[in-house]
């Protein structure tokens, strides 16, 4: 639905309305290590294919939101290759034979300029689309991702990636804090745990949208034509 140039989606715990000038899709994080075999997120016990379902979702989102001229960013965790940024409790943390920084099948986990580190080819920027390296769980932490958002004039984000309960919860806690609305398609997101999942996306939305908005890309693609 459109007025006065805003787009309303269905969403839970209500519509969400927006400019589309001024809302931005930022994608968290779907990069080879998290998605494919090998990686950091394999290395930590996980099945790697419980992701894969958010590609085609979010591949389509991406390609509407592009088509339309809309805002795009996307998010990598990762490291410095000198690992100066990482900070000690999170290398030992899980006590796994490897760790961020060793070798890998797809070069050294979870560091900058990796194979592994990069973004899947389904997803990959294009020019002019900011990737922004973070070194933590949430997009804001240490990184300029809020001098982007103003300089650009962004005001609302529409939030998807992996996982839902560690760094697109994180991201969306952040940006609810600094002020921004932020829905997230919950086809769009997903976690190594079906119930964390499901549990990350109730907590965005409880307490009528506490810290946003929960709805389907479906809806999103609907309101955009
Ligand atoms: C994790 C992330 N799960 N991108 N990172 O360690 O959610």
């Amino acid at each position: 639905m459109q007025t006065n140039g805003k787009l309303t989606v269905d969403a839970e715990p209500y519509e969400f309305t927006f400019s589309p000038d001024t809302c931005a899709l930022v994608i968290i994080d779907m990069q080879r290590d998290f998605l494919e075999p090998g990686g950091f997120g394999e290395m930590l016990g996980n099945d790697v294919s419980m992701l894969r379902r958010t590609i085609q979702p979010n591949k389509a989102l991406l390609s509407a939101w592009r088509k339309a001229g809309l805002q795009v960013i996307h998010t990598r965790e990762g490291h410095r290759p000198d690992l100066a940024d990482l900070p000690p409790a999170k290398k030992i943390r899980g006590r796994s034979a490897t760790c961020i920084g060793d070798a890998g099948p797809m070069g050294r986990i979870l560091v900058r300029g990796e194979e592994g580190h990069d973004i899947i080819a389904e997803l990959y920027p294009q020019a002019g689309e900011p990737v922004i390296d973070k070194p933590g769980k949430g997009a804001f932490y240490s990184t300029d991702l809020q001098a982007i958002l103003k300089y650009r004039g962004i005001k609302q984000l529409i939030v998807t990636g992996v996982t839902t309960e560690v760094c697109v919860n994180t991201t969306v806690r952040e940006a609810n804090d600094r002020g921004y609305d932020c829905l997230i398609p919950e086809d769009c997101v997903g976690s190594y745990f079906p119930e964390f999942h499901d549990w990350g996306l109730k907590m965005i939305k409880a307490q009528k949208g506490i810290f946003g908005w929960v709805s389907h890309s479906s809806k999103i693609l609907a309101a955009l034509s």
